[in-house]
């Protein structure tokens, strides 16, 4: 029997069938499309213009990818969707959406931090919430709408997270998944409930909120013609849930994950939330698993800084492959100098190429850097933040990994896993490179009654593609 995995990435969205037989799940990418945020220049509806998704696109890529895939696999049975975080879709009365989709890297939360702060300053959101104050939140997004766009906001009545979002097109069923709202800063630590206060003093109407709504839960058939065979569940309504879902439990050892996309996140399972001054002030945020459990952990700007030199190459005509470009980080020598990818600069969008070379420069690095020089600093400088972030863990928990598990795209960066492993000091697990389909697909066949979760860490073994890189400096 097979599930379908829905995994939506900032980049790319993908249609994952899982089949179970015999204690592992063989995984089929069915269905593959591209997408990205683009910028909608101002007009009557918005002074500043915004940084916004294509739901447009992403909703008939998503529909044609399911049908395709439950004609190649007839004996698909359910069906989940996660997405990255923070993100959500403003409803009308009508249910339909209104306004655009704005992205959370857009300037509109920069504008509005001075008057979010005056209303709940750091510590504020950090007590109420556990969550690091952070302007991607949806709490500061959404307060950016209300204070920006109070004619907009009027007209809203609803607002889903994203994946719920795709989750009530294809059931009509609205809900508020637990690990997705985590990462919304409007929930009381532990994520179990939404946080009235935070509401009240952000002036956010707590009516376009119902319950946080718990995960590893059945949502009901899809409506969608033809997909009707499909239960839908909520399996991880994030990403980084359904990854660390995927994750082998050592007995008796604290599990440290570390998932590598265009956001490094870096953590550690829990079950309760890490709520310390210290954690506060080194940054820690207590995101929510779909199994109740917690994952407290930094949100790092990660592969982001590559995809975005990436971007700007391929439109000089530059070397962008990655495998090229990692090639040429290996042959160049190591400049000594690192960057700090958590510096906000680093997470805005479009020059990116010149915002890493000034800051070599400013740090007595040569002025003029190819592309694998470039590459090879933001690796060793990725690298060299996991190990900080590996002893802020360790300082906050008293564990220390015995190895790392790296998953996601960026476990395939052979490169980059070498550096890890010689920065953290200790071997890195890469892979699966598709954690979040996996985890999603464990916790689907778990809901739907045909895997039992005493058996999980076995079917992982059996599945998951893995490479060891040990320590080598
Ligand atoms: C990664 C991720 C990460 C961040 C976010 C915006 O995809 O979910 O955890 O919170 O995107």
């Amino acid at each position: 029997m097979t599930a379908l995995a829905v995994d939506l990435g900032s980049s790319s969205g993908r249609i994952i069938a899982g089949t179970l037989s015999d204690g592992v799940i063989e995984e089929v990418e069915v269905h593959r499309f591209a997408h990205e945020a683009a910028r909608q220049e101002p007009g009557p509806g918005s002074a500043h213009g915004h940084l916004t998704w294509d739901l447009d696109l992403i909703e008939r890529e998503l529909t044609a990818g399911l049908k395709a895939a439950v004609a190649r696999f007839p004996d698909a049975v359910s069906v989940s969707v996660d997405t990255w975080g923070v993100d959500a879709v403003t409803l009308g009365a009508d249910g339909r959406r209104v306004g655009p989709a704005v992205a959370y890297r857009d300037e509109r939360t920069a504008r509005t931090l001075d008057a979010f702060r005056a209303r709940l300053d750091d510590d504020a959101v950090w007590a109420a919430t556990g969550i690091a104050p952070a302007t991607i939140n949806t709490a500061n997004q959404l307060f950016a709408l209300v204070t920006e766009e109070p004619e907009l906001a009027a007209q809203v009545s609803r607002v889903l997270l994203l994946p719920d979002y795709i989750t009530y097109l294809l059931t009509g069923e609205a809900g508020w998944s637990r690990s997705h709202a985590s990462t919304s800063a409007l929930c009381r630590p532990g994520a179990h409930e939404f946080n009235d206060d935070v509401f009240e003093a952000l002036g956010i109407p707590r009516s376009w909120f119902g319950d946080v709504t718990a995960e590893h839960t059945v949502v009901g058939p899809c409506r969608i013609p033809g997909l009707e065979q499909l239960t839908v569940v909520r399996a991880g309504a994030h990403d980084t849930a359904c990854a660390v879902h995927a994750l082998q439990r050592r007995p008796g050892e604290e599990t440290f994950f570390l998932s590598c996309g265009s956001w490094s996140v870096l953590g550690v399972l829990r079950d309760e939330p890490l709520l310390s001054a210290e954690a506060h002030a080194l940054g820690l945020t207590n995101e929510a698993r779909a199994d109740r459990g917690l994952r407290p952990l930094f949100n790092i700007t990660g592969l982001w800084i590559l995809q975005e030199c990436q971007r700007e190459w391929r439109a000089t005509g530059g070397v962008h492959d990655i495998v090229d470009l990692v090639r040429a980080a290996e042959a160049a020598p190591s400049t000594g100098i690192l960057i700090d990818p958590d510096e906000p600069g680093f997470a805005q969008p479009g020059g990116m190429v010149g915002r890493v070379s000034s800051a070599v420069a400013a740090q007595g690095g040569p002025v003029e850097l190819d592309e694998g020089a470039v590459v090879r600093v933001i690796l060793e400088s990725l690298a060299a933040r996991y190990a900080r972030g590996i002893d802020a863990l360790a300082a906050l928990t008293g564990a220390r990994p015995s190895e790392l598990t790296m998953v996601g795209g960026g476990s395939r960066n052979a490169l980059l896993c070498r550096l890890t492993a010689d920065a953290v000091g200790v071997p890195v697990i890469a892979g699966p490179v598709e954690a979040s389909s996996l985890g999603s697909l464990i916790a689907q066949l778990e809901i739907m009654g045909h895997l039992d979760p005493a058996g999980r860490n076995g079917v992982i073994a059996a599945s998951a593609r893995t490479v060891r890189y040990e320590v080598e400096r």
